[in-house]
């Protein structure tokens, strides 16, 4: 790897049962391998977000487990926490040239509240700063298909016609970002969730594999 190039951050989103924690996982081992092969390949580490380890993680899961009862603007703003609590440390992994994989980030933030009928804006305010991806992938499956993949478990928004305004949420902000450009939001890439999981890893990969030895660039803040 080039001492000039940062680790790039790679974002996955995608509705509930879209498919997008098996093909962080396989994401993570690709570039694993090839750092095992003793390429100069990057370090590679995955996050998951909501980081549910931490004590904001935790009142999100109790939440999500309708344990609780909140606000809507307060658990917006904690699932917000939750991703400010991890920044610096995304930060310093980029500056250090480890590639970041998150599993969800702010753009799952701004779908699942607006969905709720919260401003679009008021959503966006406070992501704004945090690192910004240098691509998201966006795991699109129509949310008939993925009701039908396995059954949706317990949690909250975990029902279809959650996920079909989650949907069209998502829809909005894919445009957005493709409509402005790459920079302070990075590249969003619509990958077809429908395939089979060995397709869509191979897609996924095509789409990342430009960025896996590193990228050129400071670190920007996600619309700024
Ligand atoms: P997951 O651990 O990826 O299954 O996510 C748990 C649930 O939380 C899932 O239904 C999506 C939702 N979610 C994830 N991130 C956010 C967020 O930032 N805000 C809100 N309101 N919901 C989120």
């Amino acid at each position: 790897m080039a001492s000039s190039k940062r680790g790039a951050f790679i974002v996955i989103e995608g509705l509930d049962k879209s498919g997008k924690t098996t093909q962080a996982s396989i994401l993570h081992d690709r570039l694993q391998d090839q750092r095992d092969a003793g390429a100069t390949a990057p370090k590679v580490v995955k996050l998951h977000f909501p980081d549910r380890t931490t004590a904001i993680g935790k009142m999100i899961e109790a939440y999500l487990h309708s344990e609780s009862e909140l606000d809507d603007r307060a658990i917006h703003l904690l699932f917000s926490a939750n991703r400010w609590e991890l920044a610096s440390t995304i930060s310093a992994h980029l500056a250090q040239g480890t590639t970041v994989l998150a599993d969800r980030y702010s753009f799952s933030g701004i779908a699942y509240s607006v969905r709720k009928g919260l401003p679009y804006e008021w959503c966006r305010a406070p992501e704004v700063g945090l690192p910004a991806p240098d691509l998201t992938l966006f795991l699109n499956i129509s949310p008939e298909v993925a009701a039908t993949r396995g059954g949706y478990g317990l949690e909250r928004y975990e029902k279809e016609e959650v996920q079909k305004g989650v949907r069209q949420v998502f829809d909005q902000i894919g445009r957005a970002v493709q409509e402005h450009g790459e920079k302070g939001e990075g590249k969003w890439v619509e990958i077809d969730a429908g395939k089979t999981k060995e397709e869509v890893a191979e897609d996924v990969w095509n789409a990342v594999e430009p960025l896996a030895s590193g990228v050129q660039g400071s670190i920007s803040g996600l619309w700024e």
